[in-house]
């Protein structure tokens, strides 16, 4: 009975990986630092295809020394941006970094590469690799 219900939850999140992974990016727009700069900011939407909600608290880059996510704020009149420590992925919903708004701050170059690979991690969970090819 046990190893009955093992296989069927098995075949179960198997059926449902292969269809439609928990967590995918789209509109992605990744715009590296300008010559002279050390900040880039990056643009995507998270959409959430699982039945509970997905807490992004650290993304990584080998491209990049840090990411952090950002949500720009005006205090007083002047535009700010504040670091955010987790961004929750509603089930079944979606999240937009867009420019004036929540963003991604790539920082640093550490100049390897091409392209630009981002990693969301929930705790210590990874849920998304992205691959980004560079532009040219
Ligand atoms: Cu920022």
């Amino acid at each position: 009975m046990r190893a009955g219900f093992a296989t069927l939850l098995f075949l179960a999140l198997a059926a449902c990986s292969a269809q439609r992974p928990p967590l995918v990016a789209s509109d992605i727009d990744l715009r590296p630092p300008l010559p002279g700069t050390q900040m880039g900011a990056g643009y995507l939407t998270l959409t959430n295809n699982t039945e509970d909600p997905i807490t992004i608290t650290k993304v990584t880059s080998p491209q990049y020394d840090a990411v952090q996510m950002h949500e720009s704020v005006v205090e007083n009149g002047i535009a700010r941006m504040r670091p955010l420590d987790s961004v929750t992925v509603p089930a079944h919903g979606s999240v937009t970094f867009e420019p004036g708004a929540r963003h991604l701050m790539l920082m640093r170059p550490t100049g390897s590469g091409a392209g630009v690979t981002l990693h969301f991690l929930s705790g210590d969970s990874l849920v998304l690799t992205l691959n980004v090819p560079g532009k040219d």
